[in-house]
């Protein structure tokens, strides 16, 4: 049976230019800084951000913990959308780990109102955790991979300066919001404390994240993901990837973008199915099969048996999302599947 992948962009697979350019690495150990493909592949993604430094870790949940972990203490407070990828996937780390507790505002399609963040900051007072840092995703994970615009960062930015607080941006896919507006990285990244951005989503790459700030801050960040055991040795064999995802991968984003509009504009015309189709900016389309009168969990169970596999999520919504891998055909395929799975559905309820 044909497989069609939409669970997440974390399933695509290197290119061959990245399984050869892996094992040509230029190797050494990483924990001396003795890895000149490592050293290699932190200086261009610094270059990349416009920033001083950066820091290769192994995973996105790494890169968030370490950025938040570097400037803040213990027992403070973090300022977080109410869906953040951070609170929501990220085992609670940064309240178990990094001893932080979150304070929540609801965004509007995952875009936090620099009015909405002032009416909760608090001022010193003995009964308070002090806040010192806001926390921006960009592109929003759980709104359906919607953009912060850089005006959008520049206001909260600007607030979080008034307030002595600091700002980190979860850019997991930041470049697919740099595409999808047709601006270089830095807009987005200028206004911005520290981000952390994934290599390994869309980009292709098959392991690793880039934490990027100013370098007192990448030096406390090397210290934190040591002590969270993720202080590699030849990781080269990774940065080789790397090196080739943020060189090469960018561009191809585009036709994730186009992908996920043609699927969306396919899943409203299925009588069942509510999506809002003006919302998918990126690679993400999230609906609702709710008025199929079925949860997520069975929806996506009814489809696989078509070789399509999407995510479920809470009241009837279900995630899709392109990546290198998947064609335009593949787009066809699945509508067509999700078709018959609600025909499927329809049938067993008469
Ligand atoms: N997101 C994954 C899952 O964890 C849900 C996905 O399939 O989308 N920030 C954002 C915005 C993310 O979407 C993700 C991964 C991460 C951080 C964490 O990255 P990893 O998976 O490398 O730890």
């Amino acid at each position: 049976m044909r497989i069609v992948d939409l669970r997440s962009d974390t399933v695509t697979l290197p290119t061959d230019e990245m399984l050869e350019a892996m094992r040509n690495a230029e190797l050494g150990d990483d924990v001396y800084r003795e890895d000149p493909t490592v050293n290699r592949l932190e200086k261009l993604a610094a270059k990349k951000m416009g920033k001083d430094a950066a820091l290769l870790t192994t995973s996105g949940t790494q890169a968030n913990l370490v950025s938040a972990m570097s400037q803040t203490t213990r027992g403070d407070e973090v300022i977080l959308e109410t869906e953040a990828h951070m609170y929501y996937y990220e085992v609670g780390a940064f309240s178990a780990l990094g001893g932080l507790i979150p304070r929540f505002v609801k965004g509007h399609m995952g875009v936090m109102s620099p009015r909405d963040i002032e009416q909760v900051l608090r001022p010193p007072n003995i009964h308070f955790p002090p806040t010192s840092l806001i926390c921006i995703e960009n592109t929003h994970n759980r709104a359906g991979g919607t953009i912060w615009s850089p005006s959008n960062i520049k206001e909260v930015s600007d607030l979080a300066k008034t307030h002595g607080l600091r700002v980190h941006m979860d850019g997991a896919r930041i470049f697919n919001a740099a595409i999808a507006l047709g601006l270089d990285v830095r807009e987005f990244t200028r206004h911005v404390d520290t981000l952390m951005f994934c290599l390994s989503k869309g980009l292709s790459a098959p392991i690793g994240s880039m934490v990027v700030g100013e370098q007192a801050f990448v030096d406390r960040a090397r210290r934190y993901r040591k002590m969270l055991g993720g202080g590699m040795r030849q990781a080269g064999v990774i940065a080789a990837a790397g090196i080739i995802a943020i060189e090469k991968m960018v561009d191809r984003l585009r036709d994730d973008h186009v992908n996920a509009k043609t699927l969306a504009a396919g899943l409203s015309k299925i009588p069942g199915i509510t999506v809002d189709v003006a919302r998918v900016q990126t690679n993400i389309v999230v609906y609702d099969v709710a008025g199929l009168g079925v949860d997520g969990k069975s929806w996506v169970a009814e489809l696989g048996k078509y070789g399509v596999k999407a995510g479920a999520q809470e009241y009837g919504r279900v995630r899709m999302v392109t990546h290198r891998g998947i064609e335009k055909e593949d787009i066809e395929y699945a509508l067509t599947a999700v078709e018959k799975a609600t025909k499927d559905i329809l049938g067993k309820k008469r």
